[in-house]
């Protein structure tokens, strides 16, 4: 599907040349901006911190789950450790919500509190 949107943009020109419209309103340059392909949305999983569950089993959950390399795995745990949250993938709406849901069950499943969201990515 194509999408094409006009956008007005003062005083100077904000986009590639190909997209620029020669129009001239009040000052300001009418600018079309076109996306030729409109994929589906995507959204972020994003693991949450919390103190008690063990840094191996978020490792081992990024690794079965969102199929992390043992390095990026370790790595996205210990920025959730450090900062409080990481992402942990992009995917389609269901596939996210499919993931957090797996995620949930498998920490609860151990008595963890681990915890996701699901954002626009
Ligand atoms: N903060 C936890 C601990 O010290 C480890 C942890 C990392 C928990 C990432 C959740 O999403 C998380 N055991």
């Amino acid at each position: 599907m194509c999408v094409i949107r006009w956008r007005r943009v003062r005083g100077r020109y904000n986009g590639c040349m190909a997209d620029r419209a020669d129009d001239q309103l009040g000052g300001s340059i009418k600018e079309r901006v076109e996306r030729k392909t409109k994929g589906p949305s995507l959204f972020g999983v994003v693991l949450l911190n919390d103190d008690y569950t063990p840094m191996q089993f978020v490792v081992d959950i990024l690794e079965s789950l969102f199929q992390k390399s043992p390095a990026e795995a370790f790595r996205v745990m210990m920025q959730v450790h450090r900062e409080g949250r990481g992402l942990a993938g992009v995917y389609t709406w269901e596939v996210a919500e499919t993931k957090v849901d797996t995620l949930v069950a498998a920490a609860r499943e151990q008595g963890f509190p681990l915890q996701a969201t699901i954002e626009d990515a």
